[in-house]
């Protein structure tokens, strides 16, 4: 496998006898079932529609994905750690409606589609986003049969400090309180590594948690996530600058017009991007002793480098 592919094309072929297109279509497929049977008789219905608007808008489901293949490489079946993969979903996904409100980043298009308080207002847009973070917990307390209690309290813990003020929170202050600012690499790597690397480092570490890895496992897959969240943000950055708001589904250039301090405004875009690339090197190599049942996670890392948005 090569060590970055340079286009969303060569990462989905590039690992010799594994059909990553597929393995990513039917991934998603099951992934897109289980968040449309997740949320039950909701009351209100006008609750449950605004829930369901953004759980069910798209998206690359990559967070699920990460989850389900973790739980595999570490043992597990995929369908054990399906209930852990949605409520990674829903915790990201009551992220991008709290940001995407007029208080946060303030945004109209999010997945190709107004934002959820464009459609429903800003308190019921704040509500589902609630309703979705606590749902999130319930679907791994309540709704993950055969997996032993004490895998789920594991669980349970990793989602509450990737949600609270050591993840996400922390990180979307620590952004808030940059703007506007002159901020060093140190501040923006401590950003990222919250507010983005802090979740896909859950769905890896959960899924493994789900699947009964053991400590050496659990121990290089921390690497591997740190390697692929950092990217994953690097090329985020990238995207706002080269890409469409069309193609992202979301509006590009957003970081530009706020004088957002991003890796391409502090490193330059060629430099950014190779560092993203030796990021998902190094996430590679710490699975190296797993490395034919990692295909799947380090396909995965390649596809995050080489997306298109
Ligand atoms: C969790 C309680 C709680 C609060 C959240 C608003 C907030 C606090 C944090 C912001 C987190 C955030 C929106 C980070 C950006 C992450 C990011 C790069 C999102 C884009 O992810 P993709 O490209 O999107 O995977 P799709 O649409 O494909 O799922």
């Amino acid at each position: 496998m090569t060590a970055a592919a340079s286009s969303p094309e060569s990462a989905l072929k590039q690992t010799d006898g594994f059909d990553f297109k597929a393995y990513l279509s039917q991934s998603k497929q099951l992934v897109e079932q289980a968040l449309d049977a997740s949320l039950g008789p909701e009351r209100p219905e006008s609750l449950r529609e605004a829930m369901r608007y953004s759980l069910l808008a798209g998206g690359k489901r990559l967070r699920p994905i990460l989850c389900l293949a973790a739980c595999q490489l570490a043992g597990g079946e995929a369908k054990q750690a399906m209930p852990t993969a949605v409520a990674l979903e829903m915790i990201h996904t009551m992220s991008l409606i709290h940001d995407d409100l007029p208080a946060m980043d303030d945004d109209d298009l999010r997945r190709g589609r107004p934002t959820n308080h464009k459609v429903y207002g800003e308190a019921v847009a704040i509500l589902a986003g609630d309703a979705l973070l606590t749902r999130a917990f319930e679907m791994v307390a309540l709704r993950s049969p055969g997996v032993p209690p004490e895998r789920l309290l594991k669980v349970v813990g990793e989602l509450s400090l990737v949600a609270g003020a050591p993840g996400l929170v922390g990180g979307q202050v620590v952004d808030l309180e940059s703007e506007g600012k002159d901020v060093d690499l140190e501040t923006l790597e401590y950003i990222h590594l919250h507010k983005t690397g802090a979740l896909l480092s859950a769905c890896v570490i959960t899924g493994a948690m789900i699947g009964g890895a053991n400590d050496d496992l659990v121990a290089a897959l921390r690497v591997y996530a740190r390697g692929i969240g950092l990217a994953f943000q690097i090329i985020d950055d990238i995207l706002d600058i080269t890409a469409s708001s069309e193609v992202l589904g979301k509006t590009a250039g957003k970081d530009l017009v706020a004088d957002k301090t991003t890796y391409p405004k502090l490193l330059g875009l060629e430099e950014s991007r190779k560092r993203a690339d030796d990021l998902v090197r190094e996430a590679k190599d710490a699975l190296e002793p797993w490395s034919m049942k990692a295909t799947p996670l380090l396909a995965l890392a390649d596809f995050i480098t080489s997306r298109d948005r």
